[in-house]
């Protein structure tokens, strides 16, 4: 069967972007026809400073929210990287065959770094290296991911390709695949349409996070920025509207609606009409899961248990890969 590899960063809660972009998605995959395996990607939170509590806080946080959405262990494995360590250990090697030259071309780390490379994390830098581990150490075939971890993915792939050829181990590791898919692959910023809503953007007004309370999320959408006019009538009229398009893309993303839908419903609508009846949405979709995320957290005893019988699981997988990859790289084990 086909495997299917992601996961998400305990840097802070989760937003809708992270929900529509990836969770969802993950929950969709589990009910196909592939072998799920997800992640709390703790070794890439650190690539910038996260306070030790507040990092394990998180941790137990993003797999509430995993499991709230209905990431089922039974069926999928769910557990944090750093207690499988052939994560670092595979990252290793990967260091050592990409090239500084790909990682310069990371958009990411521009991005995150910004004016200031010089002060960023060796880690920050080396990220895609440890997400190739990741993805490899599973001979994972599709990632679901949102559209800004596409370049990794790709990197991903340069990555498998260049040791197979090396190490003349053809078809050693597989070449994945991103899987870039649904209405809201790009949740932006609900102040500023042309950045992306993240976890750890400055103004929390700028995000929806999943444990967000009705008032706060009706407050956010209200106050989201937005361009005068009324929803166009077609999808073209979104062009160079982001902030429209992003209100849209949500809607869709949260209802199973495509984006055409949405327009069709609330063509020539006002924001006056179409806020509320986000906000209300989101309300119903996301309430029911942040009441199961509450729940949970108050017993980290289970999600502790869960975080470590999916580490079992999923060792018993990549081991046995990082084992091959030490033999092909020729390194001597004598225990
Ligand atoms: N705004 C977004 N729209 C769609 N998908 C998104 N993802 C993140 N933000 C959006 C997807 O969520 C998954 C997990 O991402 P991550 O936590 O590993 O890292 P990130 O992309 O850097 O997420 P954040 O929220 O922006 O975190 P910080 O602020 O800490 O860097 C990925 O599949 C990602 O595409």
């Amino acid at each position: 069967t086909p495997r299917v590899f992601s996961g998400i960063k305990p840097s802070g809660g989760l937003t809708l972007g992270n929900y529509l972009g990836a969770i969802k998605r993950f929950v969709d995959m589990q009910a196909q026809d592939f072998e799920t395996v997800y992640c709390v990607v703790d070794l890439h939170a650190i690539t910038v400073w996260q306070d030790p509590k507040e990092l394990t806080d998180a941790t137990r946080e993003v797999a509430a929210g995993f499991l709230a959405a209905g990431i089922d262990p039974s069926q999928s494995i769910l557990f944090n990287q750093s207690q499988v360590p052939a994560h670092a250990e595979l990252a290793w090697l990967f260091n050592c065959v990409a090239r500084v030259g790909w990682m310069n071309r990371m958009t990411q780390f521009k991005d995150k770094a910004g004016k200031n490379a010089e002060q960023s994390s060796l880690g920050l830098y080396a990220y895609p290296s440890l997400m190739a581990a990741d993805i490899l150490l599973y001979h994972a075939t599709h990632v679901p991911v949102g559209e800004d971890q596409k370049q990794h993915v790709e990197l991903t792939r340069d990555i498998a390709a260049k040791f197979n050829h090396d190490f003349k181990a053809e078809g050693f590791f597989p070449q994945p695949e991103p899987i870039i898919e649904g209405p809201a692959t790009r949740v932006m910023n609900l102040r500023d349409g042309t950045k992306k809503m993240s976890k750890s953007g400055e103004s929390d007004m700028e995000r929806i996070n999943m444990t967000d309370d009705a008032d706060k999320i009706a407050k956010k959408f209200k106050k989201a920025k937005t361009d005068p006019e009324p929803l166009p009538e077609t999808l073209e009229g979104l062009k160079d509207r982001p902030e429209a398009k992003n209100l849209v893309d949500i809607y869709a993303g949260l209802s199973g609606l495509t984006n055409e839908q949405v327009i069709t419903e609330y063509a020539g609508a006002g924001w006056g009409r179409f806020k509320p009846a986000l906000a209300d949405l989101a309300v119903e979709k996301l309430a029911p899961i942040s009441e199961e995320m509450s729940r949970l957290m108050n017993d980290k005893a289970e999600i502790d248990r869960i975080l470590g019988e999916g580490a079992d699981k999923a060792e018993a997988i990549a081991q046995p890969i990082l084992d091959r990859a030490y033999d092909i790289t020729g390194f001597l084990r004598s225990r």
